[in-house]
């Protein structure tokens, strides 16, 4: 791969390629959310499949020419199903937030209540904050996490659903460190006659190899994202574990016969709220999906809670609190109102250190989301590159010395050499490096 088209044809934008290689291999990616495909990811994801206009589903297209985009959507629902355990999946969704759209407007009318974890204490956007389309539409009840223990109030979601009777309620987050209770959730949303809608974009992969728990027997949907800890092409994907008879009792026009929830939840990804679907990240997803099939995958997602883990022990040995006193994941919420610094200025420090984490708020911030109180790590891309418990222990000596002296730029400048070092020893894209 050397992008020699790409060089010859517009040398603007390939150097930015190429200086995007760099800073990958160059710098220590700490963002939760983030990892690194393999090469085979990457070939079919920036394939010729990117030509081809799909509406519609396998053997149900509204163009021709669509016999081999059938075949790699067949095989990326097929692999999906395997890897969760799941009866259907769909995996057109463009993203995470995309999959949350569908399967919210599946299970709930506008004007509906819905309930989902509060953004400040580890939700996501779209389970209900007011800048987001589900906070629009939905009239949303937020529940939150316990300030003593970091983990969601179960008590006060049960007495929430009573209280509003929800619709739906979403279990997951994108800042979440522990495991999420599904089973709990489901019996508070059988006690409301509720649907259970799980968000599972940021443990996915662990879920897959069984290192977090399902929640295909408990949820009546399940969204995630593919490029996270499962390691695929950016994109959604939406599961359940039971295809059913919708509730609704809405009938396929010719034959009157109920339609599947499955159906309900297809039309309304494409043509619902999606048109043409992106044939050569959905083919990219069934490529991810393979190497997630494999033995190798399970043994990487255990690293990756070894190493969350590791960071997190680490962290609280240098008198870090964490949000919870750890993780059970691939992420640990650092929450740093006793460090004299906020989550914006660590995160601006430690990038210039060669060290990339986002801010985030933390449960009860008193501070806004754009400068927040607290930083959010995270161990899957740098379990990919293959570091391990080792790599852990001396990252969490760097990020403490730039937290400690943050507008030291000496200091700054010996962490982000000592990073370089430490990139070097484990290399990543090096067929792209020019
Ligand atoms: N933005 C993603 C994250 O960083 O967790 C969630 O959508």
């Amino acid at each position: 791969m050397s992008f020699s088209f790409l060089k010859e044809a517009d040398s603007e934008l390939y150097n930015i390629l190429m200086r995007e290689v760099s800073r990958e291999h160059d710098t220590l990616e700490l963002i939760a959310s983030e990892n690194f495909v393999s090469y085979p990811v990457l070939e079919m994801a920036g394939g010729v499949m990117t030509n081809k206009y799909a509406e519609g589903y396998p053997g149900k297209r509204y163009y021709g020419g669509c016999e081999f985009v059938d075949e790699a959507e067949n095989l990326a629902r097929d692999r999906a199903k395997k890897l969760f355990g799941a009866d259907y999946a769909n995996v057109q969704p463009h993203s995470g937030s995309q999959a949350n759209m569908a399967a919210l407007m599946t299970f709930a009318n506008v004007g509906d209540t819905v309930m989902g974890l509060d953004l400040a204490h580890g939700g996501h956007l779209t389970h209900g904050s007011p800048v987001n389309f589900s906070g629009q539409l939905y009239n949303i009840v937020s529940y939150q996490v316990l300030k003593e223990t970091g983990r969601v109030d179960l008590d006060a979601v049960r007495d929430l659903a009573k209280k509003n009777n929800p619709k739906v309620i979403i279990c997951g987050g994108s800042a979440y460190p522990r495991h999420i209770e599904f089973e709990a959730f489901r019996s508070i949303a059988d006690e409301v006659g509720a649907f259970l809608m799980a968000d599972i974009a940021h443990p996915s992969g662990l879920v897959a190899t069984g290192l977090h728990p399902s929640p295909m027997p408990y949820c009546d949907v399940v969204t995630t994202t593919t490029h996270k800890t499962l390691r695929g092409p950016r994109g959604g994907m939406i599961m359940m574990g039971n295809d059913k008879d919708n509730p609704w009792g809405k009938v396929a026009p010719k034959s009157g016969r109920v339609k599947q929830l499955s159906e309900l939840i297809d039309s309304m990804v494409m043509p619902g709220i999606q048109g043409g679907p992106l044939m050569h990240i959905i083919a990219a997803k069934a490529v991810a999906f393979g190497e997630a099939l494999k033995p190798d995958f399970k043994v990487y997602t255990q690293q990756i809670i070894d190493n969350a883990q590791t960071l997190a022990q680490e962290l609280l040995a240098k008198e870090y609190n964490l949000v919870s006193g750890g993780t059970d994941t691939h992420l640990v919420l650092i929450d740093l109102s006793n460090k004299d610094i906020t989550g914006k200025a660590a995160e601006k420090a430690l990038e210039k250190a060669g060290i990339t984490v986002n801010k985030n708020m933390v449960p009860f911030d008193n501070r806004s989301p754009f400068i927040t109180s607290g930083i959010r790590v995270g161990t899957p891309a740098i379990t990919t590159r293959g570091m391990g418990i080792d790599q852990m222990k001396i990252i969490v000596q760097l990020i403490d010395d730039v937290i400690n002296d943050a507008e030291n730029e000496d200091v700054l400048n010996r962490v982000k050499g000592d990073v370089l070092e430490l990139c070097k020893m484990f290399p990543l894209y090096d067929r792209f490096q020019s």
